[in-house]
């Protein structure tokens, strides 16, 4: 019987700054900033102990197009791990580690195989005999938009052929377009797998041939939550193997506590911290957002307790754990809800703010500036729907607290 076992991971983007955690205690931000590459090592630990018989990296290696040096030079420590014990690995590059980027070289181990900019077949004679080709390529910019799909060809004369792709699928109007392909189109190729790269979360497109996004190995920011990781596969004439690998040393989750029953700050603590209880996970630490609804206090000392001291408390004795959960945001919304009818009868400011916020939360207005803004398009991400919302539910919570107090 003919079988293969390799690991296919993407997306590593080692050495990522972790913008936006610079306020954490040092001993976190450090082990959050040594997060990526402890990720990367429970990969290569994976490899060696199940002796596969090579491993994909299908883009987005290095988080930056400056590849910094301690990411190479960690980076190439763990590929010598994997020449020593004769695996191969095959890389391609993706739109954060494009090939245009300018970095000082560190030469990498024989047994790392970087796809060219365009689409190489590669063939592999693996210790048992199996004969592989795999096909793939390197971003040569950051934007590629071209159907680089089109490129694959099958070369007949393996027992096995992977496709390596980063792109996206071009069906989703989440991603902007980065090679995009159709599932459609990955399956006329005639693959055994097809190795996707680029899309953080973790989805099997298909499971005949498996079209696969690992996603990443370690969240980066609480949008990415949940575990991380890479895919052990087994392939063989007569079935498909997968099994998912969690790699993350620190994973983003949240929390909806419902605060309804709680008449006190006491019992709103108790019902965090059985919340930050339940996510503790042995030799991992865990960011944590906590949404707690429905709060009704109405004692304005403990109220403002709420506000000012709970996120601390809950913090405290953290930073010193090995399997932290540190809540990196708390959320309160008020039970007691603005009742917007009311206000309008009083003033007719109020009728207006509405009609204008409602204008902004249908279409979409509010942030149009930035986007149309050549640098705003550049470097700010666009907003989910749902950041979209809780960003507008802020800014009127703020401003109907502001006209209360005046
Ligand atoms: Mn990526």
């Amino acid at each position: 019987m003919k079988q293969i076992s390799f690991i296919h991971a993407a997306d590593l983007h080692l050495d990522s700054p972790m913008a936006g955690l610079k306020h954490l205690p040092a001993e976190l931000f450090n082990r959050t900033k040594e997060s990526t590459f402890t990720s990367l090592q429970k990969l290569t630990q994976t490899a060696i102990r199940l002796q596969v018989d090579f491993v994909i990296i299908a883009g987005d290696i290095f988080d930056g197009e400056d590849r910094s040096l301690k990411a190479q030079s960690r980076f190439r420590k763990e590929m010598l791990k994997l020449e020593a014990e004769g695996i191969p690995v095959y890389v391609v590059h993706g739109n954060h580690d494009h090939l245009n980027g300018s970095w000082v070289h560190l030469d990498m181990p024989k047994n790392v195989y970087v796809f060219p900019s365009e689409v190489e077949t590669m063939k592999l004679t693996t210790k048992s005999g199996e004969i592989v080709h795999l096909y793939g390529f390197s971003y040569p910019v950051r934007h590629v938009v071209d159907r680089k799909i089109t490129e694959y060809k099958k070369q007949e004369g393996a027992d096995f052929h992977i496709g390596i792709l980063h792109g996206n699928e071009s069906s989703g109007t989440e991603h902007e377009n980065y090679a995009p392909f159709t599932i459609k189109e990955l399956e006329e190729k005639n693959f055994d797998y097809w190795a996707l790269g680029h899309i953080h979360k973790r989805m099997i497109l298909s499971e005949t041939p498996p079209i696969i996004y690992p996603g990443n190995i370690q969240g980066r920011n609480k949008k990415e939550t949940g575990a991380k990781g890479f895919y052990h596969v087994i392939l063989s004439d007569v079935e498909t193997k997968m099994e998912f690998c969690e790699a993350s040393d620190i994973i983003w989750e949240e929390v909806h506590i419902d605060a309804s029953s709680a008449h006190h700050f006491h019992e709103i603590l108790k019902l965090c911290q059985a919340a930050i209880q339940q996510f503790r996970k042995e030799n991992q630490g865990t960011f944590l957002t906590i949404y707690l609804n429905n709060v009704q206090i109405e004692d304005a000392l403990e109220r403002r307790s709420l506000d000012h001291s709970l996120l601390e408390l809950l913090q405290e004795n953290e930073k010193d754990e090995e399997s932290f959960v540190w809540v990196v945001e708390l959320i309160t919304v008020q039970k007691q809800q603005i009742d917007k009818e009311q206000l309008k009868k009083e003033a007719n400011f109020y009728t207006e703010l509405f009609s204008i916020i409602e204008h902004y939360e249908h279409k979409d207005r509010a942030l149009a500036p930035v986007y149309e803004h050549p640098l705003g398009r550049k470097y700010v991400s666009p907003l989910a729907e749902t950041e979209q919302r809780e960003l507008i539910q802020q800014a009127e919570k703020l401003l109907i607290e502001l006209l209360y107090e005046e």
